[in-house]
């Protein structure tokens, strides 16, 4: 019996078992993919790019890589990846190309037996996903789907091989971050792009270029310093955090900070007053100085009316980071439906039918997001104490202890799962933070530990969860981060709001007080 499966081997899964290796267990890593790099393997549309800086996304630990870019693009990051799995000696424990189906814990042995699709059945004392929370592809289904005569594509399952869309009438739904970035990658080369768009986003420019190695350099001679404040911060990003509301200083004031942080790039544009999401006054500035950016880049109006999101706040979606976005829809070949005005009727051999006209398209892609969060936890049939079902134990929202572990699941943690910081942070600074608690907590507790969360633990965390979305104005956004874009699925807002400075003091001090929240009985 191995002392640890992991399922998944993106940043998360391959950092586990490097620290899991180091603390002397026998792990074994389960990847559905070819290759190491999770959502960098399969996110591979083009235009695909990180919109955290790369200095900052990238491992703590790991020194002498040199990107060439502010935001990397997927294959850099891809090759990171696999420098990194080279440089760890990684591969020799993860079993590529196979899914894990289900895993079901054992009372009697307290053990995990994980069925893999090619019908194979190991056995752990523990089990850790590192599924990703943006890594189960949403696809609506669309009547007449089956019918088109052209490929389909979604952005998270891009295919390993080339895809030439030169010349080609490419029809894209969806106008979230994938969207964004991979409207104006194939502009151009396309004979046309017609966007499908349900609701406008707001986007902020990336502002990427080449990255200056003075700069790398000397981020490399602080990244212990670095680490520390990125660590402690709200967001897990090292941007400038805004100390004053924005309510609390004069428009001329307001204006000139968010033209600093448009100008400037990136992820920070939020971050500039305390208030933008406590208080709609404060927000609808932020979002009306972005909407009069929107309609100064696009020429025609009515266009430029189409792609200005109303009456809805900014940032309750993920902000979008762009390179040239807007002004892609100043091209010629590049026109805009707005599905709110003519939806989508069915699809057609030739095309997308909406109510006046059929648009015809040689490929559709699909922008359509994830089931995110909890949806590749789901996608496995998970099994707890007494044959119980994450699906069932979840069917009114997903509960959780730190977003790391779940009553009735012994011996699960779940990296980055929901009731964590996650997605509202930079990922590798989240990743890491759990890794390391697992790892120690592991190695703390030895391999013949049963560790479990208490029902109350539970409920009183996720409760915490939800009174500080309340508080917010996250409480009332209709987003991937409550599962609204998945029809049917239950709305809880699941990320944790308090900061990964906040989170990080309290999973270190639930350790040192003995894995307080936590059941902890050993095998005989
Ligand atoms: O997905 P999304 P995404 N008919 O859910 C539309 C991360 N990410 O893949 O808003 C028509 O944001 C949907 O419309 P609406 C990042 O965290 C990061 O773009 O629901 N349209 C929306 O426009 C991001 O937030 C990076 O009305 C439909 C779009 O599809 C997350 O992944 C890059 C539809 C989905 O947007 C997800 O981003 C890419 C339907 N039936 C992604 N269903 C970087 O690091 C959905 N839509 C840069």
């Amino acid at each position: 019996m191995l002392d640890v499966i992991v399922i998944g081997a993106g940043f998360a899964g391959m950092y586990m078992l490097h620290r899991l290796r180091a603390a002397g267990l026998r792990t074994l890593v389960l990847e559905e993919g070819g290759d190491v790099g999770g959502t960098w393997y399969w996110n591979r549309y083009p235009g695909a790019r990180c919109d955290v800086e790369s200095l900052e996304y990238s491992y703590s630990f790991v020194r002498g890589w040199a990107w060439s870019e502010r935001y990397a693009a997927q294959p850099e990051i891809l090759d990171y990846a696999r420098h990194v799995a080279g440089l760890l000696g990684l591969r020799a424990d993860i079993r590529f190309r196979t899914r894990a189906e289900s895993a079901f814990y054992d009372e009697a042995t307290g053990s995990w037996t994980v069925t893999t699709g090619d019908g194979d059945a190991l056995r752990a004392r523990f089990l850790v996903t590192a599924v990703g929370c943006l890594s189960a592809a949403n696809v609506p289904d669309l009547p007449g789907l089956a019918s088109f005569a052209g490929p389909t594509y979604h952005t998270g399952r891009w295919p390993h091989e080339d895809v030439d869309l030169t010349g080609r009438r490419v029809a894209v739904i969806g106008t979230g971050s994938s969207g964004i970035q991979l409207i104006p990658a194939i502009a151009g080369r396309a004979a046309h792009v017609t966007v499908f768009q349900r609701t406008p986003g707001y986007s902020t420019p990336a502002v990427n270029g080449p990255l200056d190695p003075g700069h790398a350099r000397w981020f490399e001679d602080h990244r212990d310093e670095l680490t520390r404040r990125a660590r402690s911060s709200p967001g897990g990003f090292l941007v400038p955090y805004g100390t004053r509301a924005a309510l609390d200083v004069t428009a001329g004031e307001r204006q000139a900070e968010y033209e600093r942080r448009w100008t400037r790039g990136g992820v920070g544009f939020l971050t500039g007053f305390t208030d933008l999401l406590l208080s709609e006054e404060a927000n609808e500035s932020a979002a009306e100085f972005v909407r009069a950016k929107i309609r100064a880049i696009v020429t025609d109006p009515a266009t430029a009316g189409r792609l200005t999101p109303k009456d809805q706040p900014i940032g309750l979606k993920r902000l979008c980071l762009d390179t040239g976005y807007h002004a892609t829809y100043n091209r010629p070949d590049v026109s805009l439906v707005d599905l709110r005005e003519t939806p989508i009727e069915e699809i057609v051999p030739t095309g997308l039918r909406t109510r006046d006209t059929v648009h015809e398209a040689d490929v559709i892609v699909f922008a359509t997001g994830y089931d995110a969060i909890t949806g590749a936890l789901l996608a496995m049939d998970l099994r707890g104490r007494g044959g119980i079902r994450l699906r069932d134990r979840w069917a009114g929202g997903p509960t959780s202890y730190l977003g790391l572990a779940v009553a009735g699941f012994p011996n699960l943690f779940t990296i980055t799962g929901p009731g964590s910081p996650s997605v509202l942070t930079n990922m590798m600074v989240s990743i890491e933070q759990h890794v390391e608690w697992i790892a120690d907590c592991l190695r703390d507790l030895g391999p013949h530990a049963v560790i479990e969360a208490l029902p109350d633990a539970e409920s009183s965390w996720t409760e915490q969860v939800r009174e500080l979305a309340d508080f917010t104005l996250y409480a009332k956004s209709e987003s991937w981060y409550s599962g609204a874009n998945i029809p049917g699925k239950q709305r809880v807002f699941m990320p944790y709001l308090g900061g990964v400075g906040n989170y990080r003091a309290e999973c270190e001090r639930v350790a040192a007080n003995d894995y307080e929240g936590f059941l902890r009985t050993r095998l005989p």
